[in-house]
This record gives C-alpha cells, structure tokens and sequence, in this order.
C-alpha cells in the first residue's frame, strides 16, 4: 500500500509524522452527535486513515485519480483526505452547503473516480460512472465502485497533486487551485519553523472544509504534533454557543475569517472574557474592520492578533502580528514580508518593480510552495504564474496575487484591495476598500462595504454599514458630511444604508455581489412594502 516512496514530500507522511514520537496525544478534539467532547489519538486516527487507505487501494484506483470529499472538519473527514494523501488520490474537498447544482458543476468538470461522503450526508445524485463512498469512525463504505481501468503510473511524487481546491470564482465557471505535495509540504514547514503553533496548542477551525483555510487548520495543526479542535457549523451559531464551545475544549487558538466575531462583538464581547486558554487568533480571507480588530484586542488583551494573507494559489503568503494595541491612526492592516522561505515583490503598472516606500503596486509572490495550475485551463493558469518581474530571462514563475499594496518603510506591505475592486468612476480609479476604511472611521460604524450599483444608465457609488449596537441609529447626513471632508468627492457614496449584517459567502467573506443586489434593489421601507403589499 505504500505507494508515496519515504523520500518523496507528501502530506500524509508529514501530518502523521508526530503518530510515531507522541501516539496517545490527542491528533482531534471534536463534538459527538450528542456535543460530547471526544478525542482521537494520532495513533487511532493514523489507524483510520490507513484502514480507509486499503479499502480505496482495493478499488484499483490510479495516482492522480481524484476524489470528492464532502464533509465538514472532522476526523474521519482528515482521515479521508489523509488516505487519499497516501495513494496519490486528489481530493476535493466540498462541504456539505455546497449547492447541488455547484457540486455537479464540479462533479463534471473535474470527473472524479469516487465521491465519499461523511456519515449522516445525504446521498447525492451524481454520473453513473463515479463511484460512490461513505465513511465515519466505523470505516469507509464503498456504495458503488468505481468503474475499473488499468494502471498507469507506480509511485506518488512530490509533484503529484494532493488537492484541488475549487474558488467560487467571483467571474465565471470556478477555477480548480491544483495543489502539489511539494508546496503544501513546503508550505506547512514553513509554518513549523514560523513556530504559528506548536505541540501544546489545541487549534480551533471554523472554515468550511472547501475553504482552504480549514486545511490550514489541519496542517498546522498535525504538522507540529498540537490538537486540532474542529467547530461545528451549530456551535457557531450563537456568539453564546461558539464561546462555550471554545472554552470547553479549552483551545489556545482559533483560526477564522474575521466575520467570524462579528457576532460576539456586536451582541456579547463580555463572553470573550471566558477564553482563558486563548493566546492567539489568526485570521485571514479578508481586512478585518479596524473598529472590530480594535473591540477584539480590548475583549482578549493576552491573546495576540495574526493577520494571514494570502490566495489559495499559495495557500498563504504572510503572518504578521497586529501591533496592541492598534496604532490610533492606522487604518491599514500590515501584511508584513512573506513567511519564511517566500518573498512578496510590488510591482508598479509600468511593470517596474517599487522599491520606493509610499509607492503602491500589485503584489507578485515568489514561493517554492506555488500552485501546480488551475485545472483543465492552461490560460488562466498561464495569466496568474507568469515571469519573475525581476529577472524574467531566469525563467522562475512567480504568483500574480491581483492584490494591490503600499511599500512600508522597511519594506512592510499594507493591503490596499483587489485590483479588481477597483473602479472607474467618472475616469477616477477608485479604490473600493479606501471607501470602507473611511466609513469604519466614523462613530458607531463597525463594519462597511462599498460597490457599486447600475443607476439611470451609468453606476452610483452606495455603501452598507452595520453599526456597534442593534439599537445605534446613523445620521447619514453626518455620516456623507464625514465622507466628503475625508474623500475626494468622486469617493463620496451616493447613499449610505445601514444594514442589520452584511450578507456572507459560504467562505464567510463578504459577498459583494449579493451585496450589490440588495443595495440596488428599491430600499423596501415600511411605506413601500405596505404600498406593495408584498
Ligand atoms: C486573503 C485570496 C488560507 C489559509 C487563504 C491561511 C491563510 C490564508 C488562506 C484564504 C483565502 N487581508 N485580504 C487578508 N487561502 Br493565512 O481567502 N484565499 S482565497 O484564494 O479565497 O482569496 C484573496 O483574499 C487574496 O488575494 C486577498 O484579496 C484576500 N485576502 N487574506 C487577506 C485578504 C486582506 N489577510
């Protein structure tokens, strides 16, 4: 069954590498269907992972033959994802959310041998010819093999894919990020010697198992032998029942995308009191609202702040600690140098590389721990991993983030937005995330989100902002008046609408595009839908 040869990097033998020192130490923490606490032992789980390993061996299955993994974190869930690790299988992990018409969107493109799903899932419809599975603390069920076809390769390499993370690409059909052993093996190492955590940390991870924020958790977590705390999509409902949850397990850290606090922060920080064990919060996927960042520290003054960047492309690209407190001042978040053993380059629209502090570019990342390539489209492919802006005759292919930042005096970054967030408006470049920054400054606005709308032939500039406290009301007048002693006028809002939250794609981000909706449809006053009657 060994089919990854001990030399060649490979997930499987890198996240069970601490079974062999520390066997009985708890690899998952997780809830029962009861919400009772339980714990697996790497060596249980390593024992999982390879009774799972043998049964999907038995279905003759080629390297490089893909897997569907639907499930949320657990461990079943990572023993799944670590059997295919050890056979070459690519898995897509897909969570139980995903719609039907997005699972077979990726069922089609991607053509999977098998589907496993987690206990409990529903069976899903899906092609004759992909084989279907499902697996839990009792072992891994095949339904329905997978159709048979001969062999063509013999071992697992380095560079053979491990996963295939499919984004909801905001324009067009989703794009499937081919990650190889190599770079989230690199990738994870880096973690190590960056010491984001360690042996003693019980690391909690809130993502969806699509994100792969969640495969973070899980590799940071196994790598350096800590305990990985996976929490239930109910345990996140209530800002009530995440920190109970949190406190019970006793975690030490929590990984989460920033809307995850919104919640606690908005209705109950007091709770966050409760996390005595706590020494760190990493969060990534998107700025965290100052006003917010700024609640956080106040509510969990010995925990430290860790702001991850980066793109799935690369998995990540930096940690860097929030100053505490946060400079009164500082609107934009620090995304520091690269982690250890990668290195982020700003490059100017004349394609000239920034060296001069204050100046802005995009972020280019040079990383041994880069994407293989967007499945089956070469041209994208092609358009993201493109010549070393430095030195393009060496022939290195760097990582073109679409991420746009201003150089820091001793070469810090700090995150400006997308590229593609900025807009035109009136033949100004606008940058959307500037916008918001200046609305999270006015009093009682925690959070904003700027776009813009299709108005009487052309677009107005609208922004939605959600407040400190259910109660709090918005002067908008003030609040424009603010704007426009802060902006230039072309960055003024048309309109400001307070909104109760901001709408959230599964990944927890703002989604901008339902957004966009909402703030263009008729405001729906209580005037209006009375006239309506809807
Ligand atoms: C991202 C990328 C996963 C695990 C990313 C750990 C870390 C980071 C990841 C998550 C992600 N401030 N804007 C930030 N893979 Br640490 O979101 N990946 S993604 O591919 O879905 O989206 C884009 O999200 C980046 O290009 C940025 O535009 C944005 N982004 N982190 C941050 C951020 C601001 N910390």
């Amino acid at each position: 069954m060994e089919r990854a040869h001990p030399s060649a990097q490979n997930l499987y033998r890198l996240l069970m590498g601490p079974a062999a020192v520390t066997p009985d130490k708890p690899a998952v923490v997780q809830a029962d269907e009861n919400g009772v606490l339980e714990a697996i032992s790497y060596r249980r789980l390593d024992l999982m992972a390879r009774d799972y390993a043998a049964v999907l061996d038995g279905l003759g299955l080629d390297v490089g033959d893909r897997v569907v993994v639907e499930a949320d974190t657990s461990a079943p869930a990572v023993a799944m994802l670590l059997a295919c690790s050890v056979l070459g299988l690519p898995f897509i992990p897909v969570s139980p959310q995903t719609p039907d018409t997005r699972l077979r969107s990726i069922l089609r493109t991607v053509e999977p041998a098998l589907h496993a799903r987690a206990d409990g899932l529903d069976h899903r419809e899906r092609a004759a010819a992909v084989g279907s599975a499902r697996f839990g603390l009792g072992g891994l069920v095949v339904e329905q093999p997978p159709v048979r076809k001969d062999r063509r390769r013999r071992d697992v390499l380095a560079t053979d894919p491990a996963y295939i993370i499919f984004t909801s690409g905001s324009t067009g059909r989703p794009k499937g990020v081919v990650m190889s052993h190599r770079a989230i093996v690199t990738f994870l190492r880096a973690m190590l010697d960056d010491g984001l955590a360690g042996p003693g940390d019980r690391v909690a991870s809130t993502s969806p198992l699509q994100f792969d924020f969640a495969l973070f958790g899980i590799g940071v977590a196994l790598s350096s032998g800590a305990t990985l705390v996976p929490v239930r999509r109910e345990d996140l409902a209530s800002p009530r029942r995440m920190i109970g949850f949190l406190r019970d397990a006793q975690v030490t850290q929590v990984h989460g995308v920033p809307s995850l606090w919104r919640p606690v922060l908005r209705h109950d920080p007091d709770l966050l009191a409760e996390l005595e064990h706590l020494r760190s919060v990493v969060f990534a996927g998107e700025e965290f609202p100052t006003p917010e960042l700024r609640r956080l520290q106040e509510t969990l003054p010995s925990a430290r702040l860790v702001n991850g960047y980066g793109a799935t492309e690369s998995m990540a690209a930096s940690f860097t600690e929030v100053p505490h407190p946060l400079p009164a001042g500082q609107e934009r978040l620090s995304i520091g140098h690269a982690h250890a053993g990668a290195e982020m380059t700003l490059v100017d629209e004349h394609g000239q590389v920034v060296t001069e502090p204050g100046l802005t570019g995009e972020i280019y990342l040079r990383s041994p721990a880069l994407f293989t390539g967007y499945w089956d489209d070469p041209e994208a492919t092609d358009a993201v991993l493109v010549p070393d802006p430095v030195e393009p005759r060496l022939g290195q292919r760097v990582l073109r983030t679409g991420d746009v930042a201003r150089l820091g005096a001793d070469g810090e970054l700090y995150f400006l937005g997308r590229s593609d967030y900025q807009v035109q408006i009136h033949g100004n470049r606008v940058e959307l995330g500037e916008i918001e920054g200046t609305l999270t400054r006015f009093p009682a606005v925690t959070a904003a989100a700027a776009t813009l709308v299709p108005r009487a032939g052309g677009h107005v500039l609208v922004a939605a902002v959600v407040l400190d406290g259910a109660r709090t009301q918005l002067d908008v007048g003030e609040a424009l008046e603010f704007c426009a002693r802060e902006l230039p006028s072309y960055m003024v809002p048309r309109s400001i609408r307070t909104v109760p939250e901001l709408p959230l794609t599964t990944n927890g981000k703002v989604d901008r595009a339902l957004l966009t909706q909402e703030l263009a449809a008729p405001r729906r006053t209580p005037a209006a839908r009375q006239a309506t009657n809807a």
